[in-house]
């Protein structure tokens, strides 16, 4: 018996790699209790292998099995029988087992659930509803709740798609959990389990289609032999209900269809597109439509023939409309800029480019609208586009990769940010006009209209390249499927099928995770300045001077006095007039303009006071303190879990929240040295600037090392680390500590650039008390830098280190290819302090 129980607790803390996600069906606790009110069988009423009621079926019967331990078997008639759960589609039940007249109206892609006892009926208005029925079932059961229900639930908008920027040589753009599932060497992978494992996923949160190549589109995804590839894709997914899609270039009939012109009004453009697809269509009879990127950062389009973005996008419209396929526009079309114009703004482009042309285009167009009207920042407003079109359907686009905001090294919960748009209420008419109901095609009766996400997943066992940021992916479906969701209680649901049902696991999780998005605005960047990252390398890491001084229009106009956009009508870019009148004179006036977004509105002096009381300036640096000292606590509180989950999560969690935690004092300390830098005044607390726990790199005895100026400059402590001599010389720095004796963590802050694995070994008084290899170029998968810079920039903590006054510390670094084994400066913390 006690044997028994050992390898019960075992199993709770089995080693996971991530492949299931939130699909693990892992055992509940004292499952045996609940034994007798499971249903014993299940009747799935469609027996073809391949249709989505089929795989409900069996999703359930590896569920019961999964949480229960309860073997059921599966048929395909008899649905009467008691103690069962049946599942099919409503017409099915009817048909197959009498009326079904009790049943409310459901939409397409609905379900009925009902649980009586032991009989559960899971109805779908189709067959893809019908298994969302079971998934929503199975997700009841393994969080442990078995509340006797009887709803319908519809999903509030038709459109819940995916896009994958994927490219065919395998790579993604944007991507950080590994290489492409779909592609390789031009052509669709041989293997295509991970498609369908994704498939799985997706349908399991409701999402029903996938654009599974990059919107920078390569033409050649047209070619018969890609087109076969595609369709094998497409037959993957279709057990799942989950629908394939694909990005295409504008300019395809001159790349590889032989035409001389690429003009959307052009016969034989209109002759080649229809074939194409024809052609589509007769390999996957479902294929749900194309997501155009046209006139946008070089992508070619209609433009170039002075044709409207109307007349490009019905171009596709047309020879899909018979298949009942759908065209999603981007409407993220804009133009390089000149800063020296102070009426130049590219956060007015899309309005500029497609108001006019609202009621032009055909009706299974759905222009899809990035939440905010540059790019995916930090905290950007509303994208006032979604006010101007009320005779087109809309569709929001939301980024579940991290490129602007950590690039999955960091912790984002993103539903609170997304929130910030989806609830918004843009008061067209000044009615109540929140972006939610304008995308779901309530607010402006619309029949089309929802969310596209760009995911991003590759081949890692994780999905993304980080277990926690799963809850993205998950929170995406089920605000997809319901934009009125809550954040906070959609990440509880994942957290109990991620990691289970203990409470200091929930809460923990629940805390960071809420925690998370906060804090990174906090230590990136403020006020709606946008995220400040690099915006013309990796978009990483910090480099606020890369938003200035070129054609890209994310400008922050900072300069010794003052910093920010101005964006109104009387004085600046009239980007607030694009607004609906009562949202346009909130944000004209800088007394009714909410701090979090005062630098996007106006262009004020550092010293300007905030509604909060504070300066600019002063909230920056405050912010930044705050926001790094949150991200230390995401690492404790993690550990406060050690045990309660398995190692191999635990272990990788842990690396990516010590990443974290010693890459937002990089982001704090690189924008307060900037600002400090730029307007010369001085933190009210003293801090910035101010290290007495660091002792710099270049201030230590050197031997084979030499100091190095690193650019940008802030991204360095006192602007100079130190570098090998040669690439082949090992280096020695050496210093006297000179703090009071005691315990102390002691943390080293280097650059770990990619192209070589340098190693460096740290000694006190020629004792060696810890190493490390830099070699995040294959752990972080996030697009790394060449440069000692602000993404290279990162630490290592050695916990608990017992130093005596006088000491000698010694770091040993040994280069390795091209990286000089880099080091910034030391730090000697006493317990509680963040230097
Ligand atoms: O933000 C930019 C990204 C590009 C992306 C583009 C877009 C696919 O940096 O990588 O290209 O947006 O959304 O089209």
């Amino acid at each position: 018996m006690r044997r028994l129980l050992l390898l019960a607790s075992a199993a709770l803390v089995a080693a996971e790699n991530g492949l299931d996600g939130w699909l693990r069906y892992a055992p509940l606790p004292g499952a045996s209790r609940y034994l007798h009110d499971l249903p014993s069988s299940i009747v799935s009423l469609n027996a073809s292998e391949t249709s989505p009621v089929y795989v409900a079926g069996s999703e359930l019967q590896k569920g019961l099995q999964g949480i229960f331990g309860k073997q059921v078997s599966i048929s395909h008639q008899n649905c009467n029988a008691s103690s069962s759960i049946v599942v099919g589609t409503v017409d099915e039940y009817s048909k197959l087992c009498g009326s079904s007249a009790a049943l409310p109206e459901l939409e397409q892609d609905g379900f009925w659930l009902s649980t009586k006892g032991n009989s559960v009926q899971i109805l779908g208005r189709n067959e893809r509803g019908a298994l969302y029925g079971a998934f929503e079932y199975l997700s009841m059961l393994a969080q442990g709740n078995f509340s006797q229900v009887a709803y319908a639930n519809n999903p509030r908008a038709p459109i819940r798609w995916v896009n994958q920027w994927d490219n065919l040589d395998g790579s993604i753009e944007r991507g950080y959990g590994g290489a492409s599932i779909f592609f390789e060497n031009g052509g669709v992978v041989s293997n295509l389990t991970r498609a369908a494992q994704y498939a799985r996923l997706l349908a399991s949160i409701g999402l029903n289609a996938v654009v599974v190549n990059n919107v920078n589109a390569n033409a050649s995804i047209l070619t018969p032999q890609n087109i076969e590839g595609l369709g094998r894709i497409a037959d993957v997914f279709r057990p799942y209900g989950v629908q394939l899609a694909l990005s295409l270039n504008f300019a395809s009939p001159t790349i590889i269809g032989g035409l001389s012109t690429y003009d959307p009004l052009d016969p034989s453009v209109i002759a080649w597109w229809t074939n194409v697809t024809d052609q589509l269509y007769q390999r996957i009879p479902d294929f749900a439509g194309y997501l155009v990127k046209a006139d946008s950062e070089g992508q070619p389009g209609p433009l170039t023939y002075n044709r409207t973005l109307a007349q490009g996008a019905n171009l596709f419209a047309k020879p899909l409309q018979p298949y009942g396929g759908i065209v999603m526009f981007r409407a993220f079309v804009y133009n390089q800029l000149n800063e020296s114009d102070w009426k130049a703004d590219r956060a007015k482009a899309a309005v500029e480019f497609f108001q006019g042309l609202d009621g032009q285009f055909d009706d299974n167009v759905v222009v899809q609208i990035k939440y905010g009207p540059i790019d995916f920042q930090v905290r950007e407003p509303t994208s006032p586009l979604f006010a101007h079109l009320r005779n087109t359907s809309t569709a929001i686009e939301l980024e579940i990769t991290q490129e602007y905001l950590g690039q999955q090294c960091h912790l984002v919960y993103l539903p609170p940010l997304w929130k910030t748009v989806l609830d918004f209420d843009l008061r067209v008419d000044q009615k109540p006009s929140l972006v939610r109901d304008i995308i779901t095609g309530q607010r402006f009766n619309r029949t089309l209209g929802g969310s596209a996400g760009v995911v991003n997943v590759g081949t890692n066992t994780t999905w993304l390249g980080s277990h926690l940021a799963m809850s993205n992916l998950y929170a995406y479906g089920r605000l997809a499927w319901d934009p009125a969701n809550d954040p906070q209680s959609v990440l509880q649901d994942w957290i109990r099928l991620t990691f289970g049902l203990d409470r200091s696991v929930i809460d923990t999780i629940t805390q960071m995770s809420m925690e998370s998005w906060p804090a990174y605005e906090n230590y990136s960047g403020n006020l709606g300045i946008q995220t400040l990252t690099d915006i013309l390398y990796t978009h990483f890491g910090p480099n606020p001077a890369s938003q200035d001084n070129n054609g890209w229009g994310q400008w922050t106009r900072a300069d010794h006095t003052s910093i920010g956009m101005d964006r109104t009508v009387w004085n600046g870019t009239g980007y607030t007039g694009q607004y609906p009148p009562e949202v346009a004179a909130m944000y004209e006036n800088i007394d009714t303009t909410p701090d979090n977004l005062v630098l996007w509105f106006h262009h004020v002096n550092y010293t300007h006071r905030l509604h909060s009381g504070k300066t600019v300036i002063q909230h920056f640096y405050d912010a930044h303190y705050s926001g790094a000292e949150t991200a230390q606590t995401f690492l404790t509180m993690w550990e406060s879990l050690k045990g309660k989950i398995d190692d191999e999560r635990y272990n990788d969690v842990h690396f990516r929240l010590t990443y974290q935690a010693g890459h937002s004092i990089v982001w704090r300390d690189a924008i307060n040295n900037f600002y400090f830098n730029l307007s010369g005044i001085p933190d009210e607390a003293k801090r910035v600037g101010n290290h007495p726990w660091r002792v710099e790199a270049e201030s230590m005895t050197l031997s084979g090392y030499k100091t190095y100026a690193v650019n940008p400059f802030e991204t360095a402590s006192n602007t100079t680390a130190i570098v090998t001599t040669t690439n082949s010389t090992v280096g020695t720095a050496t210093t006297k500590l000179e703090y009071p004796s005691g315990t102390y963590d002691l943390a080293v802050n280097y650059y770990d650039m990619y192209g070589g694995k340098s190693h460096w070994q740290v000694y006190l008084n020629n004792r060696k008390i810890g190493e490390w290899v830099g070699n995040s170029e294959d752990t972080l998968g996030h697009t790394p830098s060449i440069y000692l810079d602000g993404h290279s920039a990162t630490r290592i903590t050695f916990r608990g280190v017992k130093i005596e006054k006088g000491d000698e510390l010694k770091i040993v670094g040994t280069p390795d290819g091209v990286e000089p084994a880099p080091l910034d400066y030391v730090s000697v913390l006493p317990e509680g302090v963040v230097d």
